[in-house]
């Protein structure tokens, strides 16, 4: 099922990075039981810039190519059904994205956000402690719109990438190029902020909102992680992203464990900090069925639809 058939029959989803098959694993299997009797799953997978590049020991400045982040993405296609959702940077230039979008699709991708930066992008995270340039507004328009004819009778969505207000630009500078991204032909907005309060992009919203009730609306709450999906929800945006969690996750687990057996000089003391080799084992049988077909979406747990 495309995003854009998943989003019409449930407004509104949860999606969780992974960099290789095995964090894919965990994103695809992960289930919890809700007080309402809902599992709970996540929609679909964010490939993200950062940590697909920090995993391979690079750092997220556009270095690590499309065509390796594509083979990466292969290998985790092969291990799940859900949609990916792929972080494209700044696309490049407009040929390139043209080119590069195709190739996204061929792959499998479901979306593709790119970003309003220039080169040399720098990780939003830092905010305004680095230089954040952003690419002229007609600029950008064309790559989108370059990008959309590009996939011409493909249906994967290409979403487009305010960085306004994390160049600390305003609400004014982000609507403005929202609405005109839109009308170049985005298939969707992400509103990126790197505040610790979601005041800023929940009032983006509220505006956006005003003039386009449908246009899918993306937001990425890594700094703002005080914030319940259901508050997201109900300010309107369509698709959460946790954006680096499970490679931060693994990283202070392997640091850890890595550290305790040198201090203990065996490795008794960190087997409860690690899965069973068992467990390994039957996490990947010998003949694990590749990627099931994705099931309809589950049933919406109350619990994102509600804000307290
Ligand atoms: C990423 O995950 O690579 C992103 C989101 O682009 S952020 O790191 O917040 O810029
Ligand atoms: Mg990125």
């Amino acid at each position: 099922m495309s995003l854009r058939s998943l989003l019409a029959r449930k407004p509104f989803l949860l999606f969780i990075e992974a960099h290789n098959p095995l964090s894919a694993i965990i994103a695809d299997r992960t289930k919890v039981a809700g007080d309402d009797g809902l599992e709970r799953e996540f929609d679909g997978i964010w490939s993200s810039s950062l940590t697909d590049s920090t995993s391979r020991g690079l750092p997220d400045i556009e270095v690590l190519d499309v065509r390796s982040r594509l083979a990466n993405l292969a290998e985790i296609r092969a291990v799940t059904a859900k949609p990916i959702i792929m972080d494209g940077d700044t696309g490049g230039n407009a040929d390139n994205f043209a080119i590069n979008a195709r190739a996204m699709a061929l792959t499998g991708v479901a979306a593709v956000i790119i970003e309003d930066k220039t080169a040399q992008k720098r990780n939003s995270l830092f905010g305004t402690k680095v230089k954040q340039t952003l690419a002229p507004v007609e600029d950008f328009c064309d790559k989108l719109a370059r990008g959309k004819t590009a996939l011409a009778g493909h249906d994967m969505m290409v979403i487009a990438r305010c960085e306004s207000l994390i160049a600390g630009l305003g609400a004014q500078d982000a609507l403005d190029r929202a609405h005109a991204y839109v009308a170049a032909g985005a298939d969707g907005i992400m509103i990126h902020s790197c505040q610790s309060s979601p005041a800023e992009v929940t009032h983006f919203a509220a505006l956006f909102r005003e003039r386009h009730p449908r246009v899918p609306l993306v937001c990425v709450p890594t700094t703002y992680n005080g914030s319940y999906a259901a508050e997201l929800r109900a300010a309107g945006f369509n698709i959460v992203i946790y954006a680096n969690h499970l490679l931060r996750a693994a990283y202070k687990s392997m640091a850890t464990v890595a550290s305790a057996i040198l201090a203990h000089g065996r490795t008794a003391e960190s087997e409860p900090l690690c899965i069973s080799v068992s467990e390994i084992l039957n996490t990947i049988p010998a003949g694990a069925p590749a990627a099931k077909p994705a099931a309809a979406p589950a049933a919406e747990p109350e619990m994102w639809s509600r804000t307290s």
